[in-house]
């Protein structure tokens, strides 16, 4: 069964990182080469930071640590999701190319209604 899952993951991993691939190559945005990484944490029911800046252009690599007490997940409006975590756990997330603000929120029960939003911010 763990096995069964594992590839399920991978396969999603996958198709995950085709998309991300297939959309982010926006016309207009030089790809700068480097790479944004973030590490987003939980505090009650807020995203910490919940502003990532990026430079246009750059990667955005997000590490996100389940350090709250309820279960959690991140997804972006590009589609992109960690998948539920439970506390303690984490998930590292390649965004790419960033071109373009992006949402983000909790998916789990009303946390975002509770306040669970974060922006990706596009800077010069
Ligand atoms: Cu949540």
């Amino acid at each position: 069964m763990t096995g069964r899952w594992r590839a399920a993951g991978a396969l999603f991993g996958a198709l995950a990182l085709i998309a991300v691939t297939g959309c982010s190559a926006e016309p207009g945005v030089t790809p700068t080469g480097d790479v944004t990484e973030v590490t987003v944490t939980v505090q009650g029911m807020h995203f910490i930071p919940d502003v990532i800046e990026v430079p246009a252009g750059d990667e955005l690599v997000i590490t996100f640590e389940n350090t709250g007490t309820d279960m959690h997940d991140l997804v972006l409006a590009t589609g992109l999701e960690t998948g539920h975590l439970a506390p303690g756990e984490s998930h590292v997330m390649e965004v790419g190319v960033i071109s373009a603000d992006i949402d983000g929120w909790c998916s789990v029960g009303n946390h975002r209604a509770m306040g669970m939003e974060l922006t990706v911010q596009v800077i010069e």
